[in-house]
This record gives C-alpha cells, sequence and structure tokens, in this order.
C-alpha cells in the first residue's frame, strides 16, 4: 500500500528517489492521512497563543502519531533506503528559543492525542533561532532558512487586515496539522505577511530593523537589545494576536456564538506575555460589535488565562507607553481603561498596569484581566504566590494555580528511543503508549540482574550512535565507556554552565596532581546563547577553549573530554538524550521556573545531579534520595540571600584556594594558548566581582556530589542501572499528556 503509494507519487522506483523526493512524497502520505482525522469542534475550542512552537521535524513523529512508521520504515528498508538518512533531509523548524516553545509544541502534541479541540496560534518566521557555528572558539550566527518548497505549513488562503503604526497589513494564515498519537488532527496556525524580504539580511543575521513592510516574519525573536528591535518585537507581537483574536472570533461566530458567551467557545491560553496584547485587541474587537467596555472585559476574562514562566525580572516584559503609542494607537485607550478599572480594585501601587514612569506592565494586565495564572511546577507557583507576585496573590487567590510542565512521550521516548521503547515494551505490554503512569509497572523488575544488564546495554548502544553522529558531524570521537554527563538547554547565567566549567576546571588540576577520577568523564554541551548576551558567549567561548586545552593534554584527556556540540537544537537532543549517564540540572535554585530538559533525560533512564530547583524537586520527591544527586543551597537560603542583598563572591574567591585556582585558570597560559584574553578575563571579572547566580557558593557541594555519582557509576554498574531504572519508571507523571489533563479540567474545560 505504502510502497504502491510512494513510487506513484515519485513517478519512479524507490530505489531511483532521492531522499528528498522520498521525504516529499512521504508528507503528502501523511498530510493526506491527517486530514482524514480532523473533525468539527464542539463545545469549548481552546486557542494556545505562543510566539513561539519549537515543533522540531514532524515526518517521524507524525508517521509514528498516525500509525504509519513501521509501515514507512520497512517499505525504505525493502529498497535499500534508511529512515534515518531520510530524516537528514527534512529541514528543523526551529520556531523557539528553548522550553517555553518546545512546551507548547508538547502540549499540541498532547492535545490531539487526547481528542481535545484545540489549535496553536503563532508566527510564520522565515528564519528560526538563528544557525550557530563556531569559528575560533566563538558563536557565530547564521540565518536558518527552514521553509523549503516542500513544507508542511499551507496556505489557506485567507488573510486578515492588521493595523501597524497606521498602516494597514494582511496577515496571511498559514496552516500545519497537528497529529495526535491514534488521535485527532488540530491545527497550528500560523500567521505570515507576504511582502517579508529575505533579501533584506546582510552579514549572519543583520538586517534593517526599521522596515516592517519585508522584517515583520523574518526571524524568530529579534534582537532586543536596542530600541529598533524591541520595536519590532512589539510589531510582531500585536500583528500575531490581532490576526488570531479576529480569526477566534470569526471561527466562534460561524459556530453560532454571539460573542456576548464568546466563553463558552473559546478557551485561549496566553503562553507569557508574549501574546499579551491580545486582551486589550479582543475588548477592541468586542467594542466594535456594539459590546459595552465593562461587559468585554467581562468577557475577556472568562475566555482568557495566562501561563508565567520565569520569576526573572528582566524576562516579564514591560514597554514604554511611547512605543506602544506608536505600533499600536488604537490599543491605547483600551490599556488605560483597564489600568483605572484595574486601580479601583486596590491602592496597591505594585499592581497597576500602567506606571507612574509611562511603563505598561504586560504582566499585571494578564493577572487582572485574565481568570487563571498558573506557574509551571510545584516550586516555581509557590514563589510566584509567596514573593514575586505576592501582592497580586493577595487580590486575586482563586487565580492562582500550578501546572506542572511536561513531555511528549511520543517524541521523547517512543520516537527518539525505539530500542528503549520496545524492551519496555517486552517487560511490561504497550499499555504505557498510550498511558505513561504504567511505566510504574517497571519498578518490578528493579532487582533482577538480567533487565538491569539489559538496560545497560541499551544505554551503551545509544551511547555508541551519539558518538557515531558526532563523529560524522563534528569530527570527534568520544569513548562510550565513560561516563556521559550532559547539559543541554539555552545558555544562560542562572543556568549555570560556568559551574560546570569550574568543575571541569578543578579535575584538570586534580589530575595533574594525580588524584584521578573514578572514571573517564565526556563533558557534553548543547546551548545557544542570545547574540547580544555577552557574558553567555564568553561562557560559550571558555568551554570551547577548555576542550581544545584538555585535548591537547594527553594526561588530562584519558579522563576528561569536553565537546561542545554545534547547533543544538531538537535534532540534536533527540540524539543526545537517550545517550546521557549523568543528567546536569544545575540551576540556581528558584530561578528555574520548571526545566523540561529534566523530565527526558530521566525518561530515558538518565541520573539528576541537580539543585533542588522547578521540577526537580518533583523528580527528587518521585525518584527518592538514593535516585538523585541533590546539590547546593535551597531556593529559600538563595531568596534570603537576595533579600539581605549580602553575597560577595570575591569572599568566596579569596577563601577557597580550590575554587580560586580553578577561576585564576579562566586566565591563566594553557588556556590564552587556545582562547581570546579580552573574553577569558571579562568572564572571570564577572565571577569574582559579581557572580550574580551564586556559582561559589555552590562550587564546593557540586563538586563532591558530582565526584560521587562518577564514582557510584563506576564502582557499582547495576546499582547505578538500577537507579536508571527507577527514572524511568517514575517519569509518568511528567508526561504533557497529565499536564493537558489538569489544564482541560482545572482551567479550559473544552468541549461540550
Ligand atoms: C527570557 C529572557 C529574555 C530577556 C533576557 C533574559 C531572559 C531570561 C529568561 C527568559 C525566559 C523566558 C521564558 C521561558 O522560556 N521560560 C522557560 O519556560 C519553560 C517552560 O515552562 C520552563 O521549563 C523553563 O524553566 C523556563 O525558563
Amino acid at each position: 500500500m505504502m510502497e504502491k503509494k510512494l513510487q506513484e507519487l515519485c513517478s519512479k522506483s524507490i530505489e531511483a528517489c532521492s531522499y528528498e523526493e522520498l521525504y516529499a512524497a512521504l508528507m503528502t502520505i501523511v498530510k493526506e492521512k491527517s486530514r482524514e482525522k480532523i473533525l468539527p469542534a464542539e463545545g469549548r475550542k481552546l486557542y494556545y497563543i505562543s510566539a513561539e512552537f519549537l515543533i522540531g521535524k514532524l515526518l517521524s513523529n507524525n508517521l509514528i502519531n498516525l500509525g504509519l512508521y513501521e509501515e514507512a520504515d520497512q517499505c525504505l528498508q525493502a529498497h535499500g533506503k534508511s529512515m534515518a538518512e531520510l530524516e537528514e533531509a527534512e529541514p528543523e523548524p526551529s520556531l523557539g528559543n528553548g522550553g517555553l516553545g518546545r512546551l507548547a509544541a508538547c502540549f499540541l502534541d498532547s492535545l490531539a492525542t487526547l481528542n481535545l479541540p484545540g489549535d496553536g496560534i503563532g508566527l510564520r518566521y522565515h528564519c528560526g533561532l538563528f544557525h550557530q557555528y563556531f569559528r575560533k572558539n566563538l558563536q557565530t550566527e547564521e540565518p536558518d532558512f527552514w521553509l523549503s518548497a516542500d513544507t508542511w505549513t499551507e496556505d489557506t488562503g485567507k488573510t486578515y487586515p492588521v493595523s501597524l503604526a497606521g498602516r494597514e497589513y494582511q496577515a496571511r494564515l498559514y496552516q500545519i496539522d497537528v497529529t495526535g498519537y491514534e488521535g485527532r488532527t488540530n491545527k497550528l496556525n500560523l500567521f505570515d505577511l507576504d511582502t517579508v524580504d529575505e533579501a533584506l539580511i546582510q552579514d549572519g543575521i543583520s538586517f534593517d530593523k526599521a522596515d516592517i513592510e519585508k522584517n515583520l516574519t523574518l526571524f524568530l525573536y529579534p534582537d532586543d537589545s536596542d530600541d529598533a528591535g524591541r520595536l519590532l518585537r512589539i510589531y510582531q507581537q500585536y500583528f500575531m494576536v490581532s490576526a488570531g483574536a479576529q480569526m477566534i472570533l470569526e471561527e466562534c461566530e460561524k459556530r453560532g456564538s454571539n460573542f456576548h458567551d464568546l466563553a463558552d467557545y473559546a478557551a485561549i491560553q496566553i503562553n507569557d506575555t508574549h501574546p499579551s496584547m491580545v486582551i486589550p485587541e479582543l475588548i477592541r474587537l468586542l467594542m466594535e460589535k456594539e459590546i459595552p467596555f465593562e461587559e468585554a472585559v467581562d468577557i475577556v476574562t472568562k475566555t482568557c488565562a495566562y501561563t508565567n514562566h520565569t520569576i526573572l525580572a528582566e524576562a516579564l516584559e514591560k514597554w514604554p507607553v511611547s512605543f506602544l503609542e506608536q505600533v499600536v494607537p488604537q490599543l491605547m485607550p483600551i490599556i488605560r481603561a483597564l489600568d483605572e478599572t484595574a486601580r479601583k480594585r486596590t491602592e496597591d501601587a505594585s499592581t497597576v498596569i500602567l506606571d507612574e514612569n509611562g511603563i505598561v506592565h504586560m504582566a499585571h494586565m494578564d493577572i487582572h484581566f485574565t481568570h487563571s495564572t498558573n506557574g509551571v511546577a510545584a516550586l516555581h507557583t509557590e514563589i510566584l504566590k509567596n514573593s514575586e507576585l505576592h501582592s497580586f496573590y493577595k487580590l486575586y487567590p482563586e487565580k492562582f494555580n500550578n501546572k506542572t510542565n511536561g513531555i511528549t512521550f511520543r517524541r521523547w521516548l517512543l520516537s527518539c528511543n525505539p530500542e528503549l521503547t520496545s524492551y519496555l515494551e517486552e517487560l511490561i505490554g504497550p499499555g504505557f503508549r498510550k498511558d505513561a503512569a504504567q511505566l510504574e509497572k517497571l519498578a518490578d523488575y528493579a532487582d533482577q540482574e538480567e533487565v538491569l544488564r539489559r538496560l545497560i546495554e541499551i544505554k551503551k548502544h545509544n551511547k555508541e550512535k551519539l558518538a557515531d553522529w558526532l563523529t560524522e558531524k563534528q569530527g570527534i570521537t568520544v569513548n562510550p565507556e565513560s561516563m556521559f554527563a550532559i547539559q543541554a538547554k539555552r545558555l544562560h547565567e542562572y543556568k549555570r554552565q560556568q559551574l560546570n566549567l569550574l568543575y571541569l576546571i578543578h579535575q584538570y588540576y586534580e589530575i595533574k596532581r594525580g588524584h584521578v577520577p573514578a572514571a573517564p568523564i565526556t563533558a557534553v554541551f548543547g546551548a545557544k546563547a542570545a547574540p547580544a548576551y555577552t557574558i553567555a558567549k564568553d561562557i560559550i567561548h571558555a568551554i570551547l577553549t577548555l576542550s581544545q586545552a584538555i585535548a591537547h593534554d594527553p594526561e588530562v584527556s584519558q579522563w576528561i573530554q569536553v565537546v561542545m556540540i554545534e547547533n543544538y537544537n531538537v535534532t540534536a537532543a533527540e540524539k543526545m538524550i537517550p545517550a546521557c549517564d549523568l543528567s546536569e540540572q544545575i540551576s540556581l535554585a528558584s530561578k528555574e521556573a520548571s526545566g523540561t530538559g529534566n523530565m527526558k533525560f530521566m525518561l530515558n533512564g538518565a541520573v539528576t545531579l541537580g539543585t533542588l530547583d522547578g521540577a526537580n524537586v518533583e523528580i527528587a520527591e518521585r525518584v527518592g534520595e538514593e535516585n538523585i544527586y541533590i546539590f547546593g543551597q535551597s531556593s529559600a537560603q538563595v531568596i534570603r540571600r537576595y533579600g539581605h542583598q549580602d553575597y560577595c563572591s570575591r569572599e568566596w574567591y579569596e577563601s577557597d584556594p580550590n575554587l580560586r585556582r580553578a577561576v585564576d585558570f579562566l586566565t591563566g597560559e594553557e588556556m590564552l594558548k587556545y582562547g581570546c584574553e579580552e573574553n577569558l578575563t571579562r568572564l572571570k571579572n564577572e565571577l569574582t566581582g559579581k557572580d550574580w547566580f551564586q556559582t561559589f557558593p555552590d562550587f564546593n557541594a557540586y563538586l563532591v556530589r558530582k565526584n560521587q555519582a562518577l564514582e557510584d557509576f563506576a564502582v557499582n554498574p547495576l546499582k547505578w542501572a538500577r537507579r536508571c531504572l527507577i527514572n524511568i519508571s517514575q517519569a509518568g507523571f511528567f508526561s504533557s499528556d497529565r499536564t493537558i489533563e489538569a489544564y482541560q479540567k482545572e482551567i479550559w474545560h473544552l468541549g461540550k
């Protein structure tokens, strides 16, 4: 069946087809099949609005969800072709920065899998997150053109008018089918502007930020380090929400809504503050339909809910009134009226929307004028309630709730780790594929040696596969017998890749002194730094430089190898995660809202080395302290320290000789041989003079715990494998199906 179809579509034999042709043909087959599973929405339908959907490659995932994977795989094999090579032909849509965008993609998968009516709304960026290259141990950025002739996005032919700075633009609606695992098909709606011109891109990823007609959807998250970049973000955000709001109203009207009852037809989830302007925009559109302001506010509040994804103050969006006046003057009367309404509810100045400095606080608007505000892990929600958003919590305790994040097991187990998946099925049956909680059955095997040995073997195979991939992509040889300790996530000081770096330097010295570690370690990093984030780029530089310094030192290189993956993205994550022994989740406690990589690693049988931060706390509760390596200050301690403002990194530097030795190494002769003095000195000064994310106070605890893990890994592999097994068996809770069920029950109430 598949074979005949493929041949028909390609009008030649499968052997004679290129992978590009096969990819295009399979895409057509998937599109046809997924179309059959589109269902009319009944009752309340969800619109998940987000500036990011980090969907990753779609072909394999869709084949799995539609039950076509085996057939496609066998058919290719029968004609001497391989699915793995075919996957290489697909460009990755990198329409997100990290966890927030990937979460949105996992949620869409779970919504369709659970047969819930729920679409995404976002932007069809011409270039996703930049392509990262390393040159002279520095990150450089190149545009990532992912839209090829054969694309998953389909032009619906529909457009919506959007007024930006007084000019009308047409937002064209494209759609991507979202398939569910044995479930329905939903849509990801992405808006674009016809006049956008890729020729505007100059050197690297720079372009004329003022030419809106040509640049509006050119890039995901353009650099917002200057005013032109910040203005462009407002343009993008309003373009997305205005077109999205019009589309929602149109759909609901068609389904019978008279707009007064909008909340019976639509639930809108605002993913962080990027889509917050949907609130005043919907109010504006409802008022155009003769609904009075007060009622419009009420309707919108009942329809919308807001998710907060960070407690970092600098990441909560605030826009100068002058910017909004310029780009969206039509919203300003409404934003001012909302501010007045909010001021009538409380005298607490910390909750105003428009403050006395002429700044509009987007998150404040969200909390006042939606019915639900949720955090993304238990600890995060508690911190929001008790510190960051305490004044709002006092005002609206009923609005606050927690929804611990999750990940889709289809991509992060079934698709990326087929060997583990089929072994799990052998042991506990296929039920876990649909019902993640069934993974708990695996715990019955925790003390069976042959099961543990098989887990070790599967891990070994996955490490070998990663090793081959690294050789092919980056010309690196790694030792699959070593412990693979992986830190893969955006580069940010709060995530503390620099702590990992200091550990590796410390080990370097210890090896030089003859104190060799219990096992060789391969320290793998995957991270992109925001192009304007200087210190983050300096950290990448230091990692790459250290990698080279160690590689040139035969004494040390037999024990430590440092690998930085170029262009870390979803595709790379799918190769790295199944191969990991030790999952590095070492953010400063209280700063990582949840983390989702932590869940992916755990599910694939890695043991976590982490702080009690974000969802690590819930992982630790589930697996028990003997199956996780926890270290470092507690969030309460950290919050206290920030409150007292009494942290002085220099004191730690001066009083701990090990730490001082490691920090000084950054600008020592070994590093300067391969690195750039300016960057390395800047990093050293940042650490000794500021260290805003308190790396130093956690340094000793980290190194003790990590060496303990290394020893446990080396000395008792079976006991280590038991830890892996327990982690897998406890991962069910972190399925995004569970998360979506909780949103459904407590916030959305979708369907009839
Ligand atoms: C944004 C920015 C932008 C300005 C510069 C500094 C900065 C720092 C952080 C962010 C994060 C934006 C929101 C975000 O991506 N949050 C992530 O959401 C994930 C899904 O809920 C969660 O797992 C991560 O812990 C959280 O960081």
